[in-house]
């Protein structure tokens, strides 16, 4: 049983009851849709981490065009890969070869197709520069970057043309037989903050909408991408009716996400009080998340968390898991450990004071490692 991947049995599962994942005339986007609702309803988590395959903390893949993908910070503490695969794609719209933290897109795809291939689930996240001013995604110094790219708009153009080199990406992502491979995408994620040039203080309701519609549109109605799952990610820091203000609809999501982060403070009290307090929260909104789901029969998910440099044993098991536990969502997935900053890093590592008790928490029989 060791040896079996568990996620190769939902997807089994998955095909077994789902008459759909049967036939070859069923889109990429219902087969996996399908397997992550069987997944769901055998009460079981995916663990996934950013980035897993392209680097890890203080290493990175030398060769990408060659390189095994073998290596892994997760699979070197628990032995396993995670099942869900982050990647990130923010500066692909400049036509460069590598992407915003310096990845080649030559490995992301690479990592991409490794992923599926192992049995497997990918989610691409896009920080795009400002498409007003050119500086990064996090430059909030204009509330008209949206408008500017929106039909009309003056730069609307240019916006389209950015979509059509990252639709380009997306459609060298075919497997074997040269059949694109079902992803999830996660665009203009955690709008309820004001971080990014599409927050909710720098553009208007409408505009948000529009934005999300002009892409979906863009890709599905103009490319014809029937392999992608739409994940709507704001960010934990509102209720229902905050979560559901800019809400894309039921006809573009798949994905009911949440980014949610655990911050800490230097002395240990002070820790255990906020790690306490995260855990409340994250359980209060997976609580009205898993009923937004049910009623608009979407899948749910916690599409970004974690806890920067762990400076906490036991933020695994007594922070996390106790918070998620409960609550149907598909996936978990930790942010990114950076090769070149030594403190900037979510998922485990080895050798690392607090690995084990990552490993508790991915030996655990609810959560879902390849
Ligand atoms: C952020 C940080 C940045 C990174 C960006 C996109 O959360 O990790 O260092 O450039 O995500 O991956």
């Amino acid at each position: 049983m060791k040896i079996v991947r568990k996620l190769s049995i939902i997807v089994l599962i998955a095909a077994m009851l789902a008459p759909s994942c049967k036939t070859e005339e069923v889109s990429g986007r219902t087969k996996l849709l399908d397997c992550l609702k069987a997944s769901v309803d055998a009460g079981k988590i995916l663990y996934g981490h950013q980035d897993d395959l392209c680097y890890g903390h203080a290493w990175k893949v030398e060769d990408p065009a060659a390189d095994e993908l073998i290596r892994s910070d997760v699979k070197d503490v628990c032995g396993k890969y995670p099942a869900m695969l982050g990647l990130e794609l923010g500066e692909i719209e400049l036509g460069g070869d590598k992407s915003l933290d310096a990845v080649p897109f030559v490995l992301i795809r690479r990592a991409a197709l490794k992923q599926v291939e192992r049995g497997g689930v990918v989610t691409f996240s896009w920080h795009p520069r400002n498409p007003l001013t050119g500086d990064t995604a996090w430059d909030v110094s204009s509330d008209q970057v949206v408008a500017s790219i929106l039909e009309g708009g003056e730069n609307h153009a240019k916006f389209m043309g950015w979509l059509q080199i990252l639709g380009d990406f997306f459609d060298t992502l075919r497997d074997a037989d040269g059949k694109r491979i079902p992803f999830i995408f996660r665009p203009w994620h955690e709008n309820t903050g004001s971080w990014f040039w599409w927050g909710q203080k720098l553009c208007t309701r409408e505009q948000y909408l529009a934005l999300w519609q002009l892409t979906f549109d863009y890709m599905v109605k103009e490319r014809g991408f029937d392999n992608i799952l739409w994940c709507f990610s704001p960010n934990m820091d509102v209720d229902a009716d905050g979560y559901m203000e800019r809400y894309p609809g039921d006809e573009i999501i798949d994905v009911m996400g949440f980014d949610a982060y655990t911050y800490v403070m230097e002395d240990a009290a002070t820790q255990d009080a906020a790690c306490k307090e995260f855990t409340a929260k994250l359980a209060w909104s997976l609580e009205f998340l898993t009923r937004l789901g049910k009623e608009h029969k979407k899948i749910i998910a916690l599409s970004e968390t974690g806890l920067e440099s762990f400076e906490y044993p036991t933020w695994w098991m007594e922070t996390l898991y106790p918070a998620i536990k409960d609550y149907p969502i598909a996936y978990v997935l930790t942010w990114r450990n950076a090769w070149d900053k030594p403190e900037h890093f979510f998922g485990p590592w080895k050798g690392f004071k607090y690995e084990d008790d990552f490993k508790i928490f991915a030996e655990l029989e609810q959560i879902v490692l390849i």
